[in-house]
C-alpha cells in the first residue's frame, strides 16, 4: 500500500532533506502533499522525477492525509498538528512545540522505538544535538548504567536554517575581502543583539532561559531525561555554534554505574549499536569530523577515553549530519516504525 504522506516546512532546511530522506529510502508513498507558509507557497519542487507546487498550509490540507510530517516552525506545528491529527493523520513533528507533552512520545528509534506504540496522534522528533547524543549513550546506558552526563556542544549553522548557512557564506566571503560584517540572524533570529559567526564561535543557542542555560542547552537536558526514561539522571549541557555548514559535533563526558568498566568496553557497545560508527585509532589519526559525517545517516563516535581521575569517567566525541539522523532521517524512521509495527 503507498500512504497519503504530507511534509508540512516542504522547502526548509530539513523538509528538503525530508524529501531526500523519502526518496532514498523509497518510502511507500500514494500521493504526496507538500505544504509551506503562505510565503513559500508556489514553490515547485521535484520529487521521484516528478514536480510538485508547494501549497499554503491549512487544516483543509489534511484531508485524507495519513503521515504528517512536520518541519515549519514550532507555531505552525502548534497551530496545524492538532488539526492535522483531527483529520485522522499521524504527525511527525520535528518542532520542541510537543516534545515534553506527556501524551506525546519523543522519539529515536534506536533507543525508545516502544514508546510509539503509546501515540495519541503525534510523535516528537528530538533536538537534533540530543539525537546524536542519546543513540550513543543509549548502549552505554543498557550495558554499564548512567550516573552523569556533561555534553558541549560545536554546532553547524544549518541548525538555524538556511538563511543562518547563507549567513555564514556571505560573512566569510566578506571578511576575506576585508568589508566590515554586519551579523543579522545569528545567534538568534529576532534577539536583541547579532553577533557574527564567520571566522567566530558563539556560546548562545536559541533564547537565554530564567536559569541562565539556553533553551537549546535545557532541550538537551530535558530530552535526554524522557528518551532515556531516567527522569533524576544529572545532565549538564553547554551549547555553542560554530562556523561549519553541516554537523553538530559533541564532547560528551560520562560517568557509568557499574566499577571497572574500559574504554574498549564502551567501543565495543559503540561499535555493536544500530546506526552507530565507531571511528576510533589515534594511531592512524582516525576521529569522525563534521565534514565528514555530512551526507550520511549515522551517529558517529571516536576519541573514546578514561577519564584520568574518575574510575568510571569516559569521554567520548560524537558526530552526526544534523539534518539527517538530527531531523529528516530520525522522523522518516519514526514514520517507518508506525508502519511497521501497524501503529498508524
Ligand atoms: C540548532 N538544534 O542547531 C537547533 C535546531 O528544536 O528542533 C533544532 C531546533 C529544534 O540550532
Amino acid at each position: 500500500k503507498g500512504y497519503h504522506v504530507a511534509v508540512v516546512g516542504a522547502t526548509g532546511a530539513v523538509g528538503q532533506k525530508m524529501l531526500e530522506t523519502l526518496e532514498k529510502k523509497k518510502f511507500p508513498i500514494g500521493k504526496l502533499t507538500l505544504l509551506s507558509s503562505k510565503r513559500s507557497a508556489g514553490t515547485n519542487i521535484k520529487f521521484n522525477n516528478e514536480t510538485y507546487t508547494v501549497e499554503e498550509a491549512t487544516p483543509d490540507s489534511f484531508e485524507g492525509v495519513e503521515i504528517a510530517l512536520f518541519s515549519a516552525g514550532g507555531s505552525v506545528s502548534k497551530e496545524l498538528a492538532p488539526e492535522a491529527v483531527k483529520r485522522g493523520a499521524v504527525v511527525v513533528d520535528n518542532t520542541s512545540a510537543f516534545r515534553m507533552h506527556e501524551d506525546v512520545p519523543l522519539v529515536v528509534p534506536e533507543v525508545n522505538e516502544v514508546d510509539i506504540e503509546a501515540h495519541k496522534g503525534i510523535i516528537a522528533n528530538p533536538n537534533c544535538s540530543t539525537i546524536q547524543m542519546v543513540a550513543a549513550l543509549k548502549p552505554i546506558k543498557t550495558l554499564y548504567g548512567l550516573n552523569r552526563v556533561i555534553v558541549s556542544t560545536y554546532q553547524a549553522v544549518s541548525g538555524a536554517g538556511n538563511q543562518a548557512t547563507e549567513e555564514l557564506a556571505e560573512q566569510s566571503q566578506a571578511f576575506l575581502n576585508g568589508e566590515e560584517l554586519q551579523p543579522e540572524l545569528l545567534p538568534v533570529k529576532g534577539e536583541k543583539k547579532h553577533y557574527p559567526i564567520a571566522f567566530n564561535a558563539l556560546p548562545q543557542i536559541d533564547v537565554f532561559q530564567d536559569n541562565g542555560y539556553t533553551f537549546e542547552e535545557m532541550k538537551m537536558i530535558n530530552e535526554t531525561k524522557k528518551i532515556l526514561h531516567d527522569n533524576v539522571l544529572p545532565v549538564a549541557a553547554t551549547c555553542v555554534r560554530l562556523p561549519f555548514f553541516t554537523s553538530h559535533a559533541e564532547s560528551v563526558y560520562i560517568e557509568v554505574y557499574e566499577q571497572g568498566v574500559t574504554a574498549s568496553d564502551i567501543q565495543k557497545a559503540i561499535s555493536e549499536a544500530p546506526g552507530m560508527v565507531l571511528e576510533d585509532d589515534p594511531t592512524n589519526q582516525v576521529y569522525p569530523t563534521p565534514l565528514h559525517a555530512a551526507g550520511k545517516p549515522d551517529v558517529f563516535v571516536g576519541r573514546v577515553r578514561k577519564d584520568l581521575d574518575q574510575p568510571n569517567g569516559f569521554h567520548l566525541w560524537v558526530v552526526s549530519d544534523n539534518l539527517l539522523k538530527g531531523a529528516a532521517w530520525n522522523s522518516v524512521q519514526i514514520a517507518e516504525s508506525l508502519i511497521k509495527n501497524n501503529w498508524l
